[in-house]
């Protein structure tokens, strides 16, 4: 993926909305208030669906606010330029979005007592999901094949570099008070107990029919239906008619595209660049 896209500090970012000065910028200059709320992701690991249920969340159920605003006004990419200057002129507490990796993330975000959630999800399907969405975008370099994209992937040539390196970068804050790290596979399985984790670390109280609207108005169908959080308005602006945020939503969908000597490799890497951190954090394992 290394010919088209925009290049900083040495990771690769899209070739759209990107500039190496705004990510100067933002490292350097953004400031954060203690009351924004940020989600921290590898792109591809359930981003979207985190950010809709949060922002169901802080409007109690109420699900106006995600059937009225796009998903990247609601939550902007601080690292894109236009998220960048949505986020600074805005008022009062924020909703921010990020896939940057620990080195290029805003100073400002560590010395402040803002409540990040870290989402993980299993690098196989993070792969896989990656894969298909990438083709049907005009603002990277497209892999001719899955086999091009697994070399690609396991190399840290893809956008926002390493996943191996995103995961160990963030993870060293996850002892941290204000930092929640939660994972896909377990909000798939027991999303109302995820929910409420989100909940209980916001600091927000919902009633019974509150929260079922959170669950309902965040399922997989729903998403896919709100034009507001589908990717759909971004159809024939860098996005293919074929093009699709919101592909399977399954858990372990890698096992139906990668060959056994792929999920070899993949293994025999997880295990030499994760084997020092708790296992558990990588409950797909
Ligand atoms: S992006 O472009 O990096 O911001 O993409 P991101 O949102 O991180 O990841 C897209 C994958 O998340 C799945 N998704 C969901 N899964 C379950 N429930 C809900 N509500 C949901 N919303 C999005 C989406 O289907 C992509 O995964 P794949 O495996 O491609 O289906």
């Amino acid at each position: 993926m290394s010919e088209k896209g925009i290049w900083f500090e040495g990771i690769l970012f899209p070739d759209l909305d990107f500039s190496p000065d705004i990510l100067k910028e933002v490292k350097e200059e953004f400031t954060f208030k203690d009351e924004d709320v940020l989600i921290v992701t590898f792109p591809k690991s359930g981003t979207n669906w985190l950010i809709e249920t949060v922002c169901l969340i802080l409007s109690k159920g109420d699900p106006n606010w995600i059937q009225s605003v796009p998903i990247w006004e609601r939550s902007p990419w601080i690292e894109s330029s236009s998220g960048y200057t949505m986020l600074k002129n805005k008022e009062g507490p924020r909703l921010v979005t990020s896939h940057l990796p620990i080195q290029l993330f805003p100073s400002s975000f560590f010395k402040s007592k803002v409540k990040m959630i870290y989402f993980i999800r299993n690098p196989r399907d993070v792969f896989v999901s990656g894969y298909f969405f990438w083709r049907s975008t005009n603002f990277v370099r497209r892999p001719e094949s899955l086999e091009e994209y697994f070399e690609w992937f396991i190399q840290g040539n893809v956008l926002y570099g390493s996943w191996f390196d995103h995961i160990r970068g963030w993870l060293s804050m996850r002892d941290k008070e204000n930092v929640l790290v939660l994972n896909y596979e377990e909000m798939k399985q027991d999303t109302r107990g995820t929910v409420g984790k989100i909940c209980q670390f916001l600091g927000k109280k919902l009633e019974p029919e509150e929260l079922n609207s959170v669950l309902e108005n965040s399922s997989f169908q729903a998403m896919k239906g709100n034009a507001m959080s589908n990717y759909s308005l971004l159809k024939g602006v860098c996005l293919e008619d074929n093009g699709c945020l919101l592909r399977k939503g399954s858990p372990g969908d890698w096992k139906n595209y990668l060959t056994v000597a792929q999920a070899e490799t993949f293994d025999k890497l997880f295990r030499e660049k994760m084997a020092d951190l708790p296992q558990e954090l990588f409950p797909w394992q």
